[in-house]
């Protein structure tokens, strides 16, 4: 079944980053039940903040799942990244996301490996950078996988990254990981930018990984997000072939709203599930 998220940021240095809701988790939780999200997402500053929350309960009163922890602020704040010229940083790279897929166990969730990625340099070229990043990739799908965690790989727009940038391309590298832990994380907001066709890279995705995988599907996180960044409807992507292709792909996960809280928090959480109830219904039972 497709869940509905969003977005919940606790971290200062992403005060006017694309998350739905800033700083009092226990607030958003409220307002996302309210709104009748299925689960949040949080981008928090390392998995020490996520344990100090009391999350069981918050979620638990509010009827809510965790759908994913993000990792970025290990890059945001600490500058860790899992393709740095440093051993020393890749290594603190791959124990912060390691921490967050312990927390992710005690949830069933996942962790998304985004911003940590980095990206090639001079210093680093890009062969040596992709190395890096296959290799934390397998040690960490592979703590993910006893743990029954999901890593969810994200390639981002051309501005963020040059590693991968294309789901077509990230689907070539990690659907040849003998590693089902691992998915991709499929950005609208990134794949506007990057994609010819956003539908026909989802599908084609898909069918990459099922020559190299043997079925396993790839695809395993979106993030919901219109052309401007804004919530689904308030930009100019045509979500209905996007809609129709996740359904295509029997794509069972979360469409999580990482957007810009505009014209406010409450008003763009209201405007995607809104957007999320026309292009994913539910059967009335
Ligand atoms: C960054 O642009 C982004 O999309 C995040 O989900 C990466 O962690
Ligand atoms: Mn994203």
């Amino acid at each position: 079944m497709i869940r509905s998220a969003v977005t919940i940021c606790l971290v200062p240095e992403a005060a006017a980053g694309p998350f739905v809701f800033h700083g009092d988790c226990a607030a958003a939780c409220a307002t996302a039940a309210r709104l009748g999200f299925d689960a949040v997402e949080i981008f928090a500053p390392d998995a020490a903040a996520v344990k100090a929350l009391n999350l069981k309960k918050l979620l638990g009163d509010n009827g809510l799942s965790l759908a994913a922890l993000g990792t970025g602020a290990g890059f945001l704040q600490r500058h860790l990244t899992l393709t740095s010229p440093s051993a020393t940083v890749r290594a603190e790279a791959v124990n912060f996301v390691w921490a967050m897929i312990d927390v992710a166990a005690e949830f069933g969730s996942a962790v998304i490996v985004g911003s940590m990625q980095g990206r090639w340099t001079r210093e680093v070229p890009r062969e040596l950078a992709r190395s890096y990043l296959t290799e934390a990739m397998f040690l960490l799908g592979g703590a993910a996988a006893t743990l029954k965690v999901k890593v969810f790989y994200e390639p981002l727009n051309r501005y963020e990254t040059n590693l991968f940038t294309t789901l077509g391309d990230a689907a070539e590298i990690v659907g040849s990981f003998p590693l089902p832990s691992i998915e991709l994380l499929a950005d609208l907001f990134h794949m506007n930018i990057e994609e010819r066709d956003i539908a026909a890279a989802l599908v084609n995705a898909e069918s990459i990984a099922d020559e190299r995988r043997g079925g396993w599907p790839i695809v395993g996180h979106v993030h919901f997000a219109d052309s401007n960044r804004r919530a689904a409807g308030f930009g100019h992507t045509d979500f209905a072939p996007i809609a129709a292709a996740l359904r295509e792909m029997n794509y069972d996960g979360y469409v999580s709203a990482e957007v810009l809280p505009w014209p406010d928090a409450e008003a763009a959480a209201a405007q995607t599930i809104a957007a999320f109830r026309v292009h994913f219904p539910r059967p009335v039972s």
